[in-house]
């Protein structure tokens, strides 16, 4: 696991230097219009807690929490996951503020996979271990991949308050765990970025990483601003979140989502 101060980043990571340029304009923009940031941070700062006895669990960063979990997945389970989504995989779609799915978009060029939980059942038993939750608080798996020049552009993965709406299956709640597992190991490209604190990681086949895009009172944390730079070698993740109240299974029933194919990890 690197840890790289982007602002002393060579020529070479051009890509890089870019993209926190137009991080912190986004960051300029987000502190002018909120000017509640600061209390959001301090008074309402009560973060969902994971279990640290998890093997392990690493904090890259404190307040905003950024943890690393090593060898969360080994490599046989990544090589698994990604030959299921292999062949299967459309552009990714992300989504409007009227929750309405948009599919395709310049802000996040890679493509993805849904993985139902029944073909997983290891990882959806590791996650919540290590989560601490149900089942049906995380939101459905997805395996995305990026290829030379792909990227997901900054942006944060909670909003301020309850949603409004029905998201995933998820009424009136809100993410309260990001993760993402590392499904292989590029050595250059596609990092991890958090412009905030300036901080990149560099995936590393099998290690989870964790952040808390908004806390226990539901207030966003602005400081989770999160970016995948732009890919050089080809880049494989698996995502999800983990959200306050579980699934509306008449909503959202990971019955209906076709499965991937029918080994199970
Ligand atoms: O690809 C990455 O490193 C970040 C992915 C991400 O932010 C997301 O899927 O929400």
């Amino acid at each position: 696991m690197e840890e790289h101060a982007l602002l002393g980043a060579p020529p070479s990571a051009r890509g890089c230097l870019d993209l926190t340029a137009e991080a912190l304009l986004w960051l300029q923009r987000a502190v002018r219009d909120a000017s509640c940031y600061a209390c959001c941070f301090e008074a309402e700062g009560v973060y969902h807690e994971i279990n640290e006895e998890f093997g392990g669990v690493e904090y890259l960063h404190r307040q905003p929490d950024v943890i690393a979990v090593h060898g969360f997945l080994s490599d046989e389970e990544c090589d698994r996951l990604r030959e299921k989504a292999e062949g299967k995989l459309k552009p990714c779609g992300t989504y409007d503020s009227d929750g309405r799915r948009q599919p395709r978009n310049s802000n996040r060029t890679s493509s993805e996979a849904l993985v139902t939980q029944r073909e997983v059942p290891t990882i959806i038993a590791k996650l919540t271990a290590l989560l601490r939750c149900t089942p049906e608080q995380l939101q459905t798996l997805n395996v995305v991949r990026y290829t030379a020049g792909q990227q997901f552009k900054p942006h944060c993965d909670a909003s301020s308050g309850r949603c409004s709406r029905i998201e995933h299956g998820f009424v009136r709640s809100t993410r309260l765990v990001s993760v993402l597992v590392y499904l292989n190991s590029p050595r250059r490209g596609g990092k991890t970025i958090f412009p905030w604190f300036n901080m990149s990681i560099q995936p590393c086949k099998g290690t989870a990483l964790l952040h808390f895009p908004a806390s226990l009172s539901y207030h966003h944390d602005p400081r989770t601003l999160h970016s995948g730079a732009p890919a050089i070698e080809d880049k494989w993740i698996l995502v999800t979140w983990m959200w306050y109240h579980p699934r509306d299974p008449s909503l959202m029933d990971e019955a209906n989502v076709p499965e991937l194919s029918s080994s199970r990890i």
